[in-house]
């Protein structure tokens, strides 16, 4: 029996860090950048740009590889560069979720740009738990919407997805239309991670309980 208890404290213990392997590919941004057309794009994301949106200031997104927090970040420039107007970003499709499981969505980001809500500016995080591909899909949930903070240094952000789905995309979103104000955002440490099941954390407590009583006895 009190082989069974420990076996159980054990299995209890090797069993968590199994659920919480990110599931999101080269989140972290160390996994490399690859130019693409003069750009530079993290690996294993792809990246997005809606072309003029403005056609008085004809312009297209820039992809940067930045400082991070720590290591390499991926910086989105959407305004202000020779007076061009932009909306464009990176996003990542990923599956292999547990439907039956919410997960725990996170990731660190900075904003620079105008408090002018007059601009036309966008810089948003999100998700689309549908896992679609299309950019203005209205089933993306935007987690974050600096639309006119001005700028801010790294933040930290995290939320739940609840439970029902397989795979999500998660998309950013930085853009101006009138182009007053340099507009970026930087992110990194992009992270996807199951919530542990109540089983694992149940058989962890039932070994630690039965170790406690073990020991009162
Ligand atoms: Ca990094």
């Amino acid at each position: 029996m009190k082989r069974l208890g420990l076996m159980l404290v054990l299995w209890g213990t090797v069993a968590l860090p199994a659920f919480t392997q990110n599931l999101v590919r080269n989140g972290d941004f160390e996994g490399g950048f690859s130019s693409v057309g003069g750009e530079t794009i993290a690996n294993q994301w792809s990246w997005w740009d809606a072309g003029t949106v403005n056609p008085v200031y004809p312009g297209s997104t820039h992809f940067w590889q930045v400082g991070g927090v720590p290591g390499s970040a991926q910086r989105i420039i959407g305004g202000q560069i020779a007076g061009q107007s932009f909306r464009g970003g990176i996003y990542q499709v990923v599956s292999g979720m547990n439907s039956s499981l919410p997960h725990i969505f996170s990731f660190d980001y900075l904003v620079a740009g105008t408090t002018d809500p007059g601009a036309g500016q966008q810089r948003r995080i999100g998700y689309d738990p549908t896992g679609g591909t299309n950019p203005d899909s209205g089933n993306i949930v935007w987690v974050v919407v600096e639309d006119a903070t001005g700028d801010k240094p790294w933040q930290h952000f995290q939320t739940t997805i609840p439970a029902g789905t397989t795979s999500v995309t998660i998309w950013t979103r930085v853009g101006i239309y009138w182009p007053v104000a340099t507009t970026f955002m930087d992110i990194d440490n992009v992270s996807l991670v199951p919530v542990p099941e109540p089983s694992g954390l149940a058989v962890l407590g039932a070994g630690l309980a039965w170790l406690w009583r073990r020991r009162k006895v």
